[in-house]
């Protein structure tokens, strides 16, 4: 029993439109990124992470289930009507940007997509659910890729800054919480879906990311300005991918290695993004790394002033790391790097799964911001079982949620100010790493598989009805 979550705490869950919306071809909207990434496990995860991406890649190859995903673009209603059941306060979803601007460069909207996504809030609004909208999510339009080179050329700044506008002016009665990039902090790592290119060769690969990084940060603190000014009251938030960097033991050369890693990967990003400047200590990673960022005139200003409102992430896991790694420790570690952690148990997929970490997390942040925080990702993927009488007992589900919900509790005891928590695929949808069905985070069971069959049915799992009474007795019972 807890009685830590303020009240207005913002439950709920979260999805991106590529994962679920499914009618990649409908609506008049234009390819993306999600659209060409094949799905299926081991091809995926490399292209991801590879250089040389293969945009003109032979389609029939490959499976594409995000193309029909799980059908929400037809199905939103009864989705939200689930979610309402359930007494979701918000919803995180993404406006898919090519189905407002088509190529990603025209000078006028879409009216189509537009309209969806009207629809979509006013069936939220019905219910009093509050939408939680990220403006780019792994969904960079094809045409900005394969003719600009992704976020790696400035013009991008100029096509998002006209995006934006017609979303904060389109939606400004109905959308009062925004994200802007998300996990912008991964863009190193996996640039294809962040900055929307491939690197040529690793030699260019830090150099072009965090060139692109800085378009995104212009872009960022343009979107922050114009939210501002156009939406009186509204809140705009960054989003970070998140992981605690444990040192794998005392040894100080270990714990200073860790500290690094840190200030690199999670410090970064939310440096520039709350405290609206460069941060000292990447001045020396530049310059070993020889990377030199090309800036415009009054960048800096601009970024300076468009600092977030909050500070959003996703926690899926922590990671241990330690200097000098054997041959056979590299790659061990979880998605994000590093070496196994000896004190935790990994998911079906290998992500370390790590309670304490979401509270260390938490702290970290506040500590280091003193903004609020907004937990926008968090939960298990894991293969569910239907049972012949149709129910779905997801005890595993049901126990993670429960101990990083309780670790949110702590952080909050600990004096932490924490606004909402959405579990990330709060009904099934498309992994984005694996491009999988059968990679399933959702309390709603969607009746669609790998190969793409499936009835697209719902159904609600045993978590389902945990979490309607989470947030029926605002957290007090877990
Ligand atoms: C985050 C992404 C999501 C999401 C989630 C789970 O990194 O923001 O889009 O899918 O991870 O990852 P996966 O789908 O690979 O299990």
């Amino acid at each position: 029993m807890s009685k830590s979550f303020p009240d207005g705490f913002l439950w709920g869950g979260a999805t991106a439109a590529n994962q679920l919306e499914g009618g990649y071809n409908e609506g008049g909207k234009g390819p993306n990124l999600a659209d060409v990434l094949p799905g299926g496990k081991k091809d995926r995860l490399k292209l991801l992470s590879d250089t040389g991406f293969d945009f003109e890649i032979d389609q029939s190859k490959y499976t594409y289930p995000n193309h029909e995903a799980i059908d929400f673009y037809h199905r939103y209603a009864e989705d939200i009507a689930l979610f309402a059941e359930m007494g979701f306060k918000t919803f995180r979803l993404s406006i898919a940007w090519s189905r407002i601007f088509p190529n990603g460069d025209e000078l006028e909207p879409n009216e189509e997509g537009l309209a969806f996504y009207d629809r979509v809030f006013d069936e939220l609004a019905k219910y009093d659910i509050e939408p939680l909208v990220t403006i780019a999510h792994y969904e960079t339009p094809l045409h900005l890729i394969k003719e600009y080179g992704g976020w790696r050329n400035r013009k991008l700044v100029e096509f998002f800054e006209r995006y934006v506008t017609v979303l904060f002016n389109r939606y400004k009665d109905k959308v009062k919480y925004w994200l802007t990039f998300n996990e912008i902090n991964g863009a190193t790592h996996m640039p294809l879906l962040g900055l929307g290119f491939s690197p040529e060769n690793e030699e260019t690969r830090l150099q072009d990311s965090f060139q692109g990084l800085h378009h995104q940060f212009v872009a960022s603190a343009k979107a922050v300005q114009l939210a501002h000014e156009i939406i009186p009251g509204s809140q705009i938030g960054c989003m970070l991918i998140y992981a605690p960097v444990y040192s794998f033991d005392c040894n100080p050369e270990n714990v200073q290695y860790a500290q690094e890693q840190a200030r690199i990967f999670n410090n970064f990003c939310g440096d520039i993004h709350v405290r609206g400047e460069y941060p000292t200590f990447i001045n020396r990673y530049f310059k070993e790394n020889d990377i030199n960022i090309e800036m415009h005139d009054g960048d800096l200003e601009l970024i300076e002033k468009g600092t977030v409102d909050f500070i959003s992430f996703s926690y899926y896991m922590s990671r241990t790391d330690k200097k000098n790694k054997t041959p056979e420790e590299i790659g061990q570690g979880n998605l994000i790097g590093g070496v196994m952690n000896p004190f935790l148990e990994a998911s079906d997929w290998g992500w370390e799964i790590d309670p304490v970490g979401l509270r260390i997390a938490l702290n970290e942040l506040y500590g280091r911001y003193q903004l609020p925080l907004f937990i926008v990702e968090n939960g298990l993927g894991a293969y569910d079982v239907v049972e012949e009488d149709g129910s779905i007992n997801d005890d595993y589900r049901i126990k993670y949620l429960r101990e990083h919900i309780q670790a949110i509790a702590d952080a909050i005891e600990d004096g932490v100010e924490v606004m909402g928590y959405t579990s990330w695929g709060c009904i099934d949808l498309v992994s984005a790493s694996s491009g999988e069905m059968s990679k399933r985070y959702g309390f709603i069971y969607v009746d669609k598989h790998d190969d793409g069959s499936g009835t697209l049915a719902r159904s609600r799992k045993k978590s389902f009805f945990w979490y309607k009474k989470v947030i029926d007795t605002n957290g007090e019972e877990l």
